[in-house]
Parts: structure tokens; sequence; C-alpha cells
């Protein structure tokens, strides 16, 4: 992820060729365009100043596996006396370290958040000073909660309703309170409307006048990079195609195949994708409805080019493999994953063997290709030094040279910093937007609703009459997606493919702890070795993520279930959003 390596010179190549356009929402696009709905941009509050918050809400997030910087700070809160509520159907490393945790079901936490601003008007508790200076939409916004009373929600998150009354009235009392959102729970068919509510909170409770308060999912907002200098989108114009179609990298099966778009795709695959070059990705292995992507990627008339550091599961398809470099043998700089601080990577080792960067390749394309413009001949540290020419008041201090020799650098804010203590948020009306135009201009409800999983009870009760239980694949901590996968001290520590199944669940099934079961749909199914606890809520089954497939006993994996469906917002993917059964093996 980073900018040299990511987005530089492979931006300016394709640019300058016309290629298509790569739409990358496999991660985090959903929640992204909810915070731009609410806040105005990726902004939130400093993840460091968690240590001094009172209330600490861990909502679809999975610290200790995947944000550990930040659980150092909530570990000093919870000394200092803070309380930690986490909000996950499953009892992740995290839940299990808070104080409490409320396992609702996958993909309604918009309700919860529906339900939570209830309490908090319906009792009169939220800071109508705040409201009144930095807010839009409050008197809206008073109407519609109240279309989500405690029953409903109960109904919908099946939470019991003392409990969900409980945590509202604690965090409408508790200042400051600081939520960590991520991008769990933004994986369904609702996502982006979820981040759009939940985001809607501290600007009731005031919270943002605090450095210690407030909620952040992306922190990468904050950082001026010049994306443009790095990418160049003018090259463009000098394509022979100067205005090429996009392809979603989370229909990327699909698209392959030159199937029907799914829902929400608007994309004409038309003519068919005859070359494909793969870099920092492992697609065979990350994306969607393996059964597609596999067929898509086996295409005999297909040129797949793929650049990696080891031979993945994507590789087994490639015509040709190039070797990369690491992160240890080139150039880089970083911005954050939830902090404020921009990082220089440095080289500790030549490149080994005949691997290269990923700008190298593309410089050595371009060059064989008569791509004369001269940013072809930017160095890696030439890119470094362009992605720190800002004018963002945030990068004042901060150039490659100075990043350099010290490792890393704070951006240009206060230290004890809360960016919307008063207003200034980035929204058109630069008020926190519990009404929104913006929502409206991409055919959402201007207002927070709730938006049900494409594949649950409630929404689809007869596709949950023949797959009844809800999955969820979210990482392994000892993988980084797919990374690391292969190595066998991680695949030691991460044991087999397993699945946590709940002992109602399992029974149910005649499933008992250490059968090896069958998890399928009508998109294809997998073997994992049940493990029989009460982490996974009823209804719930969690497959830790994400193996190669290559390397499973049945050469498969979660996403062999998972769908192409897109989000509400954002085209994002949906791999949370997805019924399954079980059978034991017998
Ligand atoms: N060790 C490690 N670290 C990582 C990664 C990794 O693979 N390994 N991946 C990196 C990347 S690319 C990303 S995007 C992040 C991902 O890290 P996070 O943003 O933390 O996201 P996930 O791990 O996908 O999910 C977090 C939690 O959300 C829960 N969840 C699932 N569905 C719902 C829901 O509907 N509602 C709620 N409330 N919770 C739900 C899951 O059970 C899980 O415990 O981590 C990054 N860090
Ligand atoms: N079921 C399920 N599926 C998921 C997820 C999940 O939680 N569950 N998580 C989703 C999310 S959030 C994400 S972000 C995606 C991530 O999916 P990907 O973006 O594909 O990430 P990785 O699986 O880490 O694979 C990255 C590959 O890039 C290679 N690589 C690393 N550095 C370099 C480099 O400098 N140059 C080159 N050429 N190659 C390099 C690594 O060796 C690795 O094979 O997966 C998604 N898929
Ligand atoms: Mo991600």
């Amino acid at each position: 992820m980073g900018y040299v390596q990511w987005h530089s010179m492979g931006r300016r190549f394709f640019n300058r060729l016309g290629a298509s356009r790569l739409d990358r929402t496999i991660c985090s696009s959903a929640g992204k365009e909810g915070v731009r709905i609410t806040l105005g941009g990726s902004f939130g509050m400093d993840p460091e100043r968690f240590d001094e918050a009172k209330l600490i809400l861990i909502w679809g997030s999975n610290p200790i596996v995947s944000n550990l910087h930040l659980w150092s700070r909530v570990q000093e809160a919870k000394r200092r006396g803070a309380k930690l509520v986490a909000i996950d159907p499953y009892r992740s490393l995290s839940a299990e370290k808070c104080h409490e945790h409320l396992a609702l079901l996958p993909g309604t936490d918009a309700a919860l958040a529906l339900w939570i601003m209830h309490v908090i008007v319906g009792e009169g508790r939220h800071d109508a000073d705040y409201v009144e200076k930095y807010t839009l939409g409050f008197e809206a916004l008073a109407r519609r909660v109240k279309e989500y009373p405690p029953q409903k929600v109960a109904q919908i998150t099946g939470l019991p309703a003392e409990k969900i009354i409980s945590l509202a009235r604690e965090y409408a009392a508790t200042r400051p309170a600081a939520i960590r959102l991520n991008y769990g729970l933004q994986r369904h068919a609702g996502g982006g409307m979820a981040v759009r509510n939940i985001l809607c909170l501290p600007a009731l409770t005031g919270d943002w006048r605090h450095p210690a308060g407030g909620a952040v999912l992306s922190t990468s907002g904050f950082f001026g990079m010049n994306d443009a200098k790095l990418e160049r989108p003018d090259l463009l114009q000098k394509a022979r195609n100067a205005n090429p179609r996009t392809i979603n990298m989370v229909a990327i099966g699909d698209a392959l195949l030159e199937a029907k778009p799914s829902i929400r795709a608007l994309y004409v695959y038309n003519p068919p994708i005859r070359a494909l070059y793969v870099y920092n990705s492992n697609p065979v292995a990350v994306a969607p409805d393996s059964a597609k992507v596999v067929r898509g990627f086996s295409r005999e008339d297909l040129f797949t080019v793929v650049h990696e550091q080891f031979l993945t599961d994507t590789c087994d398809y490639a015509d040709i493999v190039l070797p990369a470099t690491t992160q240890l043998e080139h150039h880089d700089v970083h911005t954050a994953y939830g902090h404020l601080y921009v990082v220089a990577n440095s080289p500790a080792i030549a490149p080994l063997g005949e691997s290269l960067p990923n700008s190298e390749a593309f410089r050595r394309l371009a060059a064989r290709m008569g791509f004369a413009e001269e940013c072809f001949s930017d160095s890696d540290e030439d890119i470094c030094r362009q992605a720190l020419e800002s004018s963002d008041p945030r990068m004042q201090g901060i150039d490659w040279d100075s990043l350099k020799e010290k490792g890393w650098q704070r951006l240009n804010v206060p230290g004890r910093f809360a960016p919307f203590a008063q207003g200034k948020f980035g929204t058109p009306s630069g008020k926190c937007e519990f009404y929104s135009e913006t929502a409206k201009g991409m055919g959402m409800d201007p207002l927070p609703t709730y938006i049900a999983p494409r594949e649950s009870a409630q929404s689809n009760p007869a596709l949950a009459g023949r797959y009844p239980l809800a999955i969820i694949s979210p990482p392994n901590r000892h993988f980084l997606n797919s990374s690391f996968a292969n190595m066998p001290f991680a695949i030691a520590e991460a044991g087999e493919p397993s699945l946590e199944i709940h002992p109602r669940d399992a029974v149910a099934r005649g499933i008992a702890n250490g059968d090896a079961v069958r998890v399928f749909n009508d998109r294809g199914s997998l073997t994992a070795r049940a493990r029989v606890s009460d982490k996974a809520r009823e209804g719930v089954v969690v497959a830790l993520s994400v193996w190669w497939r290559k390397l499973t006993a049945d050469g498969r994996n979660a996403n062999d279930l998972t769908s192409q469906a897109l989000t509400d917002i954002g085209r994002g993917a949906t791999f949370y959003d997805c019924l399954v059964d079980v059978a034991r093996i017998p």
C-alpha cells in the first residue's frame, strides 16, 4: 500500500496506454462513501486519543487482529477505567477482551445506530448547542428515528431489547465516548448506510468537542498526498482510447466471463478482456464467487501477467510470472491504516535475484512501448518526493529528505486534535449532515435509514429456508488477507480451515466439535473442521480466512461461497452478506 509501488508508475503507464480502468472497491469503498455523506470525507477522531475515552465502542472491528496499534491505546483507556463494548456477530479476539459484547445479526448495524439515536433524541440527551451550531437536519432526523422503537430494532438485530436500551443510555450519558468502527460492518448490502448512520452519533452527543471523543473509520482524508502528480490522469488524453471502460475488481469473475453484470454493476464488458496484468493482489484467492473467478482466469484466450513475490493461486493461471521485490528491497512512502503519521520505507537490502519493484517493471514496459514522457524516467525516490509535494497545510514540514531521515512524521495537526470541535466538516454545508443532499444525489434516502442484508431470513425468507446460516469470513490473525497464508510459520499457527458454529446450530445438524463439515450454497462449497462453541452467535458461522485455495485439502476457500453483489453505495464487496448451510461429512 505504499504510494510508489501501489499507485504511481503503474497508473501512469495504464493511463498512457488507455487501458480499462479498475474500480478498486474490494475493501473499503462502501464505508468511505458512508463517511463522505455524513462528515464530508475520510476524517475522524485521532486514534491515538482513544486512551482518554471513558467509553469505547469496538464496532465491526477486530483491532487485536487487524489494527494492533489502536489496541495499545484501548488497553490504556481500560487501565484508566474506561468501559469497552464490542458490537460484532462473532466473539472475536478483541470482543473477548471487552467488558460487554453485543452479538447482533450481520448487516443490521444501521438499525442499531438508529435506535441509539432514538434514545438520545427521545430522552433529550443530545448536546443541543452542538446540534444547533454544527449539524444539518436535526428535526427530520428526530422524526425518522421514531420509526425505530426498541422492539422493532430487537427483532432486526436479534439482540434483547433491554441490552440495546442500556447500551444506548450508557452511550448517551458518557463523555467522551470513542467509536472505532471498521470495515467488517460495511461488507453488506447496506454497508454504506450503516457507516453513514453510526457517524451521526458523535454529533448528537457533542463528542466531537473532545480530542478523545468521536468516531473513526479511516484517517486517510487528512493526508494531502499529491495523487495527480503520481498517477498523471492527464496522460489518458494521449491514449488511443481516452475514455476507457471501468471494471469493478469485486466482479472480476463476471467481467472475465462477460456474464451479465451483477446487480448495480452498470458496466458493459465489451469488447472482452483479452489481457490482464495483476500486481499487488491475489484475486483468485480473495475475490468473491471463486467458481466464476477461476473459470474466468482459466480462459485459454486470456493473456495473463502476474507480478508477484510468491507463487500464489493467481500465478497458477498466468502466462508469465514476473518476480517482485518486497518492502525490504524497495523505496516507498506510506500513509496510515488508522493513524496520523507519514512513514518512509527505505530498503534494507538490494533486490534478490531478478526481482523488480512494480515501478521498475512499468518503467521498462513504458520504454519498450516508446512512451517518451519524462515522468516515465522518474526514480522511486523522485516519486517519493513528488508524493509529498503538497500545498495542504497538514503536509507542511514533511518532505522526502526530512522523512527519510526521521523515518516517520506526524501530520501538521495539533497534538490534541479535535477536528470537528467547531464544526468545519467537509460536507457541502460544512456541517455534520443528518440530512444529506449528497445521499439523495446518489439515489439514497437523504436521512439515516436501515437497508437490510441481501441474504437474510428477514429480507429473503425463501433463500434462508434453504440456507439458514449467515457466514462471515474475516481474516485469520496470522494472515494478511491471503498474504502469509503460504508461510509455514503462519499455517502452523492458523491450523487448518475451520468453521466456528454455535452449539444449538451444531446439534440441529448432528455436528460435534472436530467433525469435518461441508459448507455450501448455490455458488459453491468447501470443507472445514467444525469448532463448536458460542463464539459465533446462533444463526451465524465463522470461517477465518483467507486461505490459499491450492493449500487447502479440498482446493477451496471461503470465497467459493461469497457473492459478487455490490453494496448500496461505493460499489463495494459484500463478503459477509452470505447465506449457507452446513452438513457433517460422514
Ligand atoms: N492481521 C491482519 N491484519 C489486517 C488484515 C488481515 O488480513 N490480517 N487486513 C487488513 C485489511 S485489508 C483490512 S480491510 C482490515 C480489516 O479489518 P477490520 O476492519 O477489523 O474488518 P474485518 O476483520 O473484516 O471485520 C472486523 C469484525 O467485524 C465483524 N463483522 C462482520 N460482519 C459484521 C456486521 O455486520 N456487523 C458488525 N458489527 N460486525 C461485523 C467480524 O466478525 C470481525 O470480527 O484489516 C487490515 N489488517
Ligand atoms: N472471504 C474474504 N475475502 C476477502 C477478505 C475477507 O476478509 N474475507 N478481505 C478482503 C479485503 S478487505 C481485501 S483488502 C482483499 C485483499 O486482497 P489482495 O489485495 O489480493 O491482498 P493479499 O491477499 O494480501 O494479496 C496481495 C498480494 O500482493 C503481493 N505483493 C505484496 N507486495 C507486493 C509488491 O510490492 N509488488 C507486487 N507485484 N506484489 C506484491 C503479495 O505477495 C500477495 O500475494 O481481500 C478481500 N477478500
Ligand atoms: Mo481491506
